[in-house]
């Protein structure tokens, strides 16, 4: 009898260091993300808000785990109790236990505390999403327009009469002078989501509706976000940058972008292979017979640090590899290997490097 006790005991200890261990491990991993996370914004972490609609989901976001975390607690503690007081003892008559039916009290309890808890969490989400959702929009607000493509973003600035792709400027907004960022999302085809961890919640692009969200980022920097709606193929490198820039640095953002493609290239071989080939049909390129709306605004392309969503660095390399192969960089993506021969390529590519 004593011998077979104690090998129990021997099972139940080592199970408990077994789930001890796996919670610890657990904590540590949360631990070491998040003591990695913080200046860097390669890895965009919803625990680093830098934005007001960010900074509320981020505080939603500990209550509910408090609660429930307070639910998982009790659970575990009272499952814990259960299994080692009424775990099989010696001299048990495999009887079945005496059967508890119709416990007004205890049915009462377990339909009412949980009821209550959804009440609460549902309370708390609602206000969130109502501050978030009917914030007023100041008059000095910036407006921009998302359109989200297969698989690129367009953004325009319909008052600074401005078009530009993938990456997105905005000013730092601070509480002294307030310069939020108001963004009206559209789809061009199917349905796509602006997520940037740090600034805001996700907020879906659907054809044939307008939805906005908006952004106060309080910090200069450089914010990575992701389409957080499966598009298509290329889903996973429709990638998103937003610069949040100093007010200087913005106004002179504004004003490099507001002026016409450079006209005065040497580059004429270059830019006729752009002219007469199919590029036109897709491609705009302001002040030239380019007016196309299928891909990106190229007007200024060198403004931008990355091609295609993200997927690549703008590098001269890359820009070749590109117009050879789309693929090569981004499988699946929506603008054909243009098959131009090696010297044309060059050309084109020199060309395209003049639109700063
Ligand atoms: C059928 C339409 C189409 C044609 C023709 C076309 N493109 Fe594109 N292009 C696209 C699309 C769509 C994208 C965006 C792809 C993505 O990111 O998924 C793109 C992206 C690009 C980019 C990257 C821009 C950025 O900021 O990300 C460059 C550069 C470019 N094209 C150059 C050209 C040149 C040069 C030609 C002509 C030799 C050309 N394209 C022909 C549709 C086209
Ligand atoms: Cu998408």
């Amino acid at each position: 009898m004593m011998k077979k006790r104690k090998t129990e005991w021997r099972v139940i200890v080592g199970r408990a260091t077994g789930i001890l261990v796996l919670l610890g491990g657990m904590l540590l991993a949360v631990g070491l993300c998040d003591a990695a996370a913080p200046p860097d914004y390669s890895v965009p972490s919803i625990f680093d808000p830098r934005s007001t609609p960010a900074e509320s989901i981020y505080r939603l976001s500990h209550f509910v785990l408090a609660i429930t975390g307070l639910i998982f607690l009790v659970v575990f503690t009272l499952l814990t109790y259960a299994v080692i007081k009424f775990r099989r003892s010696p001299g048990d008559d495999k009887r079945e236990p005496a059967q508890v039916y119709g416990s007004t009290q205890i049915e009462l309890a377990w339909t009412i505390i949980p009821i209550l808890i959804v009440v609460v969490l549902f309370l708390a989400t609602a206000r969130v999403i109502h501050a978030i959702q009917d914030a007023p929009k100041p008059a000095t607000a910036l407006e921009v327009t998302a359109i989200g493509h297969q698989f690129w973003w367009e953004f325009r600035y319909p008052a600074l009469g401005i078009v530009t792709a993938n990456e997105l400027h905005v000013p730092v907004s601070s509480p002294a002078h307030p310069a939020p960022t108001f963004l009206k999302l559209l789809s061009a085809d199917t349905d796509h989501s602006f997520w940037v961890p740090q600034l805001a919640g996700k907020t879906d692009l659907i054809p044939n509706r307008v939805n906005d969200t908006w952004i106060d980022p309080r910090q200069t920097g450089v914010y990575l976000g992701q389409c957080a709606q499966y598009c298509g193929t290329q889903h996973a490198k429709m990638l998103l940058r937003v610069s949040v820039d100093s007010p200087e640095d913005f106004d002179a953002w504004v004003r490099a972008q507001s002026q016409l493609a450079n006209q005065d290239t040497k580059e004429t071989a270059g830019r006729r292979v752009f002219e007469t080939t199919a590029c036109i049909n897709c491609h705009a390129i302001s002040g030239t017979a380019a007016t196309g709306r299928f891909g990106p605004d190229l007007t200024h392309l060198m403004s931008r640090q990355t091609i295609a969503s993200g997927a690549a660095e703008n590098t001269t390399e890359n820009l070749h590899t590109w117009i050879q192969n789309p693929d090569a960089i981004k499988p699946g993506s929506l603008m054909p290997a243009m098959k131009l021969s090696d010297p044309d390529l060059d050309a084109l590519v020199r060309y395209l490097e003049t639109l700063r």
